[in-house]
């Protein structure tokens, strides 16, 4: 798969659910949508998520901020939410949904996959995926179950081996070194509590 628009969609992808905003999540994506952002995902997962019928409200009101804002919106792992949200793609990681099966039923949406060590990517599916999330790239305990950091020497050398394939480095990743997960080879930086937990949201992101 291959959308030319991608290594700039994922420039400063904004990840985010209710779990990890200490107020509403609706105003700090709207913020975040002002300052900049060129993706978003909606990642309602963990301690403290919501299911069911207040995920899927939810969903939609982040959606209409992005439709508002034309940023795509892309949720993670929730095939009946991307049906019921109309979102733009899905992101998925090694323990979900097959890659496979996912092109098949949205052919031409945006599909991302998370990898985290070169034993993920030897065993994973990079051609049937628009782009893949790396990481850890710095530790980060935005995730309870993330894996061991991968530094910027593993985004380097993803690079080296897939020269074409869209990159978004994630994990611990702030204004004070997004800078060196680009110079390593990243299209972008996928960042939650950068933002989710910053005192100046416009700031945050115009560091990014
Ligand atoms: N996935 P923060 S790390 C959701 O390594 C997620 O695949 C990761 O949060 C991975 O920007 C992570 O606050 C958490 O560090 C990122």
């Amino acid at each position: 798969m291959m959308n030319k628009h991608l290594p700039w969609i994922l420039r400063k992808y904004f990840i985010m659910g209710s779990q990890n905003c200490k107020s509403d999540p609706v105003e700090i994506l709207k913020k975040a949508a002002e300052a900049g952002i060129t993706a978003f995902q909606f990642r309602e997962k963990g301690e403290g998520s919501l299911s069911g019928d207040a995920k899927l409200e939810l969903g939609k009101k982040l959606r209409d901020v992005c439709q508002q804002y034309k940023i795509p919106f892309i949720v993670n792992d929730d095939m009946y939410l991307v049906d019921q949200l109309e979102a733009d793609g899905i992101h998925i990681g090694q323990d979900d949904l097959s890659a496979k099966g996912l092109r098949k039923h949205f052919p031409n949406k945006i599909i991302g996959l998370s990898v985290s060590n070169a034993n993920e990517v030897a065993k994973s599916p990079t051609s049937l995926v628009d782009y893949i999330g790396a990481g850890p790239v710095f530790d980060t305990s935005t995730k309870a179950d993330a894996k061991l950091a991968v530094g910027l020497e593993w985004i380097t050398s993803l690079r080296k081996q897939f020269p074409e394939l869209p990159i978004v480095g994630i994990g611990g990743i702030t204004s004070a070194n997004a800078a060196s997960v680009i110079e390593a080879g990243a299209d972008g930086v996928s960042v939650i509590s950068a933002i989710t937990k910053a005192d100046n949201i416009k700031n945050a992101v115009n560091g990014l």
